[in-house]
């Protein structure tokens, strides 16, 4: 039986096969690592990468992998990141590891977002793990009020994100309309990004199970 490291790699090297050349958007968290280590054996076939973290970015680097800056590039092919729960329609819910504003902003950009995750993330409904919330952090109190009334419980993260901001991780949602949902958080004065990625979802899921990893289209 496969560890769970051990699919992640496999879900990594799938990803790879989607690589054809040019710039790469590159995700962070455990899977995306692997993806970097394996995006690395194939590195002459691309120009570089863009990075949805500081931590992603020196990864690239301690590859030898080019990172540029988003503003330098025109678009990408695609994005390959990983999620903390996925839905069979694609929506996703993103940002335990704190970088989702960028991963959104990188996504965003990228024409086929490519998810790549192991079994245990795919799920009927959105919400059982944490929802994150990227605050501006004088609109923390404001913003945990409002949560409050959409149903969840705020919990403040010790972490402050790339951007200087704070991270609110919203428990007990059951998220049942994630597009709705995405949006009503969005509007909450103070929020810069939510977790959820479901107005722009994922194009392609690649899962990694005990029988190999599916494709989802
Ligand atoms: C990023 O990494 C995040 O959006 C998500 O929170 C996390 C998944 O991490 P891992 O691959 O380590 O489970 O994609």
């Amino acid at each position: 039986m496969a560890t769970q490291d051990e699919l992640k790699q496999q879900v990594a090297k799938a990803a790879v096969e989607y690589v054809k050349g040019g710039i790469i958007g590159v995700g962070t968290g455990s899977t995306a690592n692997f993806f970097i280590d394996e995006l690395a054996k194939v590195k002459s076939k691309i120009d570089g990468a863009v990075a949805s973290s500081e931590a992603t970015a020196q990864r690239l680097r301690a590859h030898g992998i080019e990172v540029f800056d988003l503003n330098s590039v025109d678009g990408m092919e695609i994005y390959v990141d990983g999620a903390d729960e996925i839905t069979e329609h694609m929506h996703m819910l993103k940002g335990g590891g704190g970088a989702l504003t960028r991963e959104k902003i990188v996504a965003a950009c990228a024409k086929t977002f490519i998810c790549i995750c192991d079994a245990s993330k795919y799920v009927p409904v959105l919400g059982k793990f944490p929802l994150p919330v990227e605050v501006l952090p004088m609109a923390r109190s404001h913003v945990a009020r409002e949560l409050t009334k959409l149903g969840g419980q705020p919990k403040l993260r010790d972490f402050t994100t790339d951007n200087g901001n704070i991270i609110l991780d919203v428990h007990g949602l059951e998220i049942l309309n994630p597009v709705e949902m995405e949006a009503k958080i969005n509007q909450i004065v103070g929020v810069v990004t939510n977790g959820l990625f479901a107005a722009r979802p994922a194009d392609v899921l690649l899962l990694a199970t005990p029988e190999g990893v599916k494709t989802y289209k």
